[in-house]
């Protein structure tokens, strides 16, 4: 087992990993930029090494301090949470050849599955059921149009490194077609430095379910369920649930197996989210994130589970401390991403909190790295903090939440905490009947301004 694990992240996410390593017995160094040097991550940590100035490109995305950090403290590990440095393969690849320990996949499996086109092809060979689309990459538009006349349209132009939404192009006729994918290389050559680009076919109101699993890196995998996180707006999660209002455990079980056997085969390493779209009773892979997610605490809160603990076991070589037997899903839990954000605008709010009461009580947990006297940087993402809460029953989770929420207390700075007020109280939302697309149309139609407004 290592002995000292280096956290390169910030945050509630920093927090989490450094609880699980002192719940291990091994030592924790924090990195930080100069405008983090007062977190409670570094506070707690047992050393901490100051690595850049803010901007993420000098300090959490620069491999040579990270690495200098590592020297310096002699830590054996790397976590390196989620974004940031987490799906860098390269990353993973220099601290191994500093003798260094990655605490996350495989770098060939980083590498794969960033490769959104690679990773489908990957997914297809291992029984995956994908969504309708081109094998590989497109090359020119009238292999476009007959792949786009086989599939059906509307059609969605993909961006091989692109995800997260980013370098997507819907054309709803063959007339698009040319113009959806030269506006989709172009984006993808700007943003990526890639311009490939698959096609798919474009599924108009599906819902986001995705399938945790864990692997030790010798042929053993589970499934740990699955979270719905439908509800997102410009492809960012607000609230995501565990197991989703639509899945059985039938299908969770046939699902999780098809996922859990996959990892199996792929001998995948660590933990990892099969990403889906779920629509008229069918899954359909896009893609897998190859890191531990924001909303992980949602599986753990049903299954018990600790993933960062799992995650740093089979980085050391251990088993995981799980089979597929051992794992069952009790009741249900809801993740509410608290952002200091206008609950409107959603334009970020940095600044000091002035005051500061989390909820507590049976059930409720928040995993968060602010306190009151504790100045929000404007240097990075505005998550504040993750209010995840546990019920037996859906219903009884939405009445917990709904009080948790209104007992959820930050002055100073803008929250979306009035956003999750009036989502908890919505019938669509309470009956789960939700998709994609539902959240955005639900902002558009003024439906937070009608209750803040109430
Ligand atoms: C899709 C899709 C519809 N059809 N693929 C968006 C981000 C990336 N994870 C993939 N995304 C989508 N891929 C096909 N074939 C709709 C989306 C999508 C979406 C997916 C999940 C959650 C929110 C979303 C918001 C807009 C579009």
């Amino acid at each position: 087992m290592f002995e000292k694990i280096l956290i390169a992240n910030r945050g509630e996410i920093a927090l989490r990993i450094l609880r699980a390593a002192k719940e291990l017995g091994i030592a924790t160094v924090a990195v930080h930029s100069t405008a983090d040097a007062d977190a409670m991550h570094v506070r707690l940590a047992d050393e901490s090494v100051c690595i850049g100035p803010p901007s993420a490109r000098d300090s959490y995305l620069n491999i040579p301090s990270i690495i200098a950090a590592c020297e310096i403290t002699g830590a054996d590990a790397v976590h390196p949470g989620y974004g940031f440095l987490s799906e860098n393969a390269r990353f993973a690849e220099v601290l191994a050849h500093h003798g260094i320990g990655f605490i996350g996949p495989k770098a060939e499996h980083i590498r794969i599955m960033g490769d959104k086109i690679e990773a489908k092809r990957t997914a297809k060979r291992l029984g995956i059921p994908c969504v309708p689309g081109s094998e590989g990459g497109i090359t020119d538009t009238d292999e476009a149009k007959r792949v786009a006349a086989e599939i059906g349209y509307p059609v969605l132009v993909k961006a091989a490194s692109g995800g997260g939404g980013r370098g997507m192009k819907v054309a709803q006729s063959e007339a698009e077609l040319e113009e959806a994918l030269n506006l989709a290389r172009t984006e993808a050559k700007a943003a990526f430095g890639d311009d490939a680009v698959y096609l798919e076919k474009y599924l108009t109101t599906p819902r986001h379910i995705e399938v945790q699993v864990l692997g030790d890196g010798q042929g053993n995998a589970v499934h740990l369920a699955e979270r719905d996180c439908s509800l997102q707006r410009r492809h960012q999660k607000v609230w995501e649930e565990g197991g989703s209002p639509v899945i059985d455990a039938g299908v969770r079980e046939e699902i999780g197996g098809i996922c859990a056997r996959a990892m199996q085969e792929l001998r995948y390493l660590g933990a990892g989210t099969v990403e889906f779209l779920y629509e008229d009773g069918r899954f359909y892979f896009i893609e897998m994130n190859t890191r531990i997610q924001v909303e992980h605490p949602v599986t753990e809160m049903i299954t018990g589970i600790d993933l960062v603990n799992e995650q740093i076991r089979v980085a050391a070589g251990l088993p995981l401390s799980v089979t597929q037997d051992d794992i069952s899903v009790s009741g249900h839990a809801i993740e509410c991403r608290i952002n200091a954000e206008h609950p409107a605008t959603f334009r970020p709010s940095p600044g000091l909190i002035t005051y500061f009461h989390p909820p507590g009580g049976l059930g409720v947990r928040v995993d968060s790295a602010v306190f009151q006297g504790y100045r929000i940087p404007p240097h990075y993402d505005s998550l504040i903090g993750k209010l995840i809460v546990h019920g037996r029953t859906r219903n009884e989770c939405l009445m917990r939440l709904r009080r948790a929420l209104d007992e959820f207390v930050v002055d100073g700075v803008d929250t979306t905490l009035p956003l999750f007020r009036t989502l908890v109280r919505n019938a669509e939302v309470q009956a789960g009947a939700y998709d994609i697309h539902w959240l955005e149309r639900f902002l558009e139609e003024g439906g937070l301004d009608a209750q803040t407004a109430g």
